[in-house]
């Protein structure tokens, strides 16, 4: 079955793609970035996921999902969660690092959530990362914070990881397997 990933970021793109290919053959990804994603701006990821995914879901009439991605630092409340795209291209992972300038509490979290629209019907999966914030910017992989982000059980940042080691830790991943295994049962 062919299956779309609306997202404009190549970086997400090629991370599930490695995943599907490893798991499921009978699953063809195609993304789909030319198409406008009605988003609002809301507190929390699940509300504007779903508000995206009902919109689109009245315009396409394939099967699609959407995922929404945040990174939550204790220290901070949970900044920047929900706004994570635009403080990034803001004030950036050295931002980040400013901010928690002599914090010792380094705590953070990614977070996924997938909507998934799937013969009609909206399906929703979510995946945590947890981990802490770098002391400095370290490596070139990836994309955004994955720089300044170690998951719990590694000594390298997300930065530093290939997209396979990355998926061995991430949020996006946990998220993706959940919404692989539900897909597996109708294609089976
Ligand atoms: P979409 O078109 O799919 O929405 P996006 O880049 O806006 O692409 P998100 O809304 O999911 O992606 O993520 C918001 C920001 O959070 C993103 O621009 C990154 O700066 C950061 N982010 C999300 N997932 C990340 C990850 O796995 N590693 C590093 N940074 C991440």
């Amino acid at each position: 079955m062919k299956l779309y990933f609306v997202t404009s970021n190549r970086h997400k793109f090629e991370e599930v793609l490695a995943l599907v290919k490893e798991l499921e053959s009978g699953i063809q990804l195609e993304p789909l970035g030319n198409i406008r994603k009605l988003e609002i701006q809301g507190d929390s990821l699940d509300e504007i996921v779903l508000f995206a995914a009902e919109n689109l879901s009245r315009e396409i009439r394939v099967d699609f999902f959407i995922e929404d991605a945040g990174l939550f630092i204790d220290a901070l409340r949970g900044f920047p969660g929900p706004y994570s795209n635009y403080v990034y291209r803001t004030i950036g992972c050295e931002g980040i690092l400013r901010l928690m300038n002599g914090i010792t509490n380094r705590n953070a979290e990614f977070r996924s959530i997938i909507a998934l629209c799937f013969r009609g019907i909206i399906k929703v999966f979510r995946g945590v990362c947890k981990g802490k914030i770098s002391n400095e910017v370290r490596g070139h992989f990836g994309f955004g914070f994955d720089p300044i982000f170690i998951p719990e059980g590694s000594q390298k940042t997300f930065g530093e990881m290939s997209t396979a080691e990355k998926n061995m830790h991430s949020h996006r991943a946990k998220a993706v397997k959940l919404m692989i295994e539900f897909i597996r049962t109708f294609i089976k």
